[in-house]
């Protein structure tokens, strides 16, 4: 009996000694988006839960400015550097002008990666594309010159803010890839800076002044969602169609209005999920640097390149055949 109360005594003060050290060892990673309110960094916020549960001891903390500038996140990661966290993975709006506000982090001890949008190399240790930048360039572009007849039209783009690492490499590809599609030309370029009232009234104006326009990319989950309802409000669907990137939940409205035909996209809860993986094994003392095999929970391994940079899946295309499935996931 004596025993077997001392036993029990000896492993209930064991496990206060463990959960103890557990709280002590918890690791604080700084998951920073373009913006709040953005269901696209939602998605992978959920992703980044799903990696801290499975990973143990890690605690996620979710941020980012409520517009997408450069100075809001410099803000928050000076913020974060004051309340000491472990890591900061972070989706970047400008690649410059965060990064020395990044690079006084890392001389600070925290790790620190970008993903979706990249920090120019300085200012991070490794960056997360989530496909080839190639692909999904060429994938903006097969999108609309599918939604033509003979793949022939002009086409405009409405992209997030000017200063997007991911958007404005996303448009050179567009731009390098066009002579593939002999019947796009690209007339016009506009901001939307991923707020859905100014990508409503850019697309407002797009219609305006180039009414010859038959397709507007959006690659941008933000901008596809507002040009798809301006075309609508306009009267404009079956002359003009909307596409590029945007989340299944927010397009399935697009799509069965006839706004959408299709449209791509990755699967971003993946995506939080692995960033949130490749920022714990830095902190475990993981190094980056070319050809290094970083591992990623369910989604096995990546491998860096030269520049410190990997790359996730294929986009995916969806249509009014499979957007209510995926809708209900993201
Ligand atoms: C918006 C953001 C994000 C981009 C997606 C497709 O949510 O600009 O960076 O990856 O669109």
């Amino acid at each position: 009996m004596t025993f077997i109360k001392t036993l029990a005594a000896t492993t209930a003060l064991a496990g206060i000694l463990l959960a103890g050290a557990a709280q002590a060892a918890d690791v604080k990673i700084a998951l920073v988006a373009k913006s709040l309110g953005n269901g696209f960094f939602d998605a992978a916020h959920k992703g980044a839960e799903e990696a801290a549960k499975q990973i143990g001891g890690v605690q996620i903390i979710y941020t980012g400015p409520t517009t997408t500038t450069a100075e809001g996140q410099i803000d928050v990661i000076n913020a974060l550097i004051s309340q000491k966290v472990d890591a900061i993975a972070i989706s970047a709006n400008d690649k410059d002008a965060v990064a020395p506000v990044l690079k006084k982090a890392m001389g600070r001890g925290i790790k620190v990666i970008s993903w979706d949008s990249a920090v120019a190399p300085a200012g991070r240790m490794l960056h997360l594309n989530p496909s080839s930048n190639a692909l999904i360039g060429n994938m903006c572009l097969k999108l609309a010159a599918d939604a033509l007849p003979g793949g022939k039209g002009e086409v405009a783009i409405l992209s997030a803010t000017a200063t997007s690492t991911n958007q404005n490499t996303w448009i050179a590809e567009m731009k390098k890839q066009l002579p593939s599609y002999p019947g796009l030309t690209i007339v016009a370029t506009v901001y939307g800076d991923d707020l859905s009232d100014k990508s409503y009234r850019e697309t407002q104006g797009l219609l305006q002044t180039h009414p010859e326009v038959k397709v507007i990319i959006a690659p941008t989950s933000v901008g596809i969602v507002a040009a798809a309802q301006a075309v609508k409000d306009a009267g404009k669907i079956g002359q003009v169609f909307v596409t590029g990137l945007g989340l299944p939940s927010e397009m399935a409205g697009a799509v069965h209005s006839g706004a959408t035909k299709s449209f791509a996209i990755w699967n971003p809860i993946d995506l939080g999920y692995s960033a949130t993986y490749l920022a714990d094994d830095l902190v475990k003392g993981a190094k980056a640097g070319d050809g290094a095999e970083l591992p990623i929970g369910r989604m096995g391994k990546v491998k860096l390149d030269a520049g410190s940079e990997a790359a996730m899946a294929d986009p995916f295309v969806y249509d009014k055949t499979n957007v209510d499935e995926f809708a209900k996931v993201f």
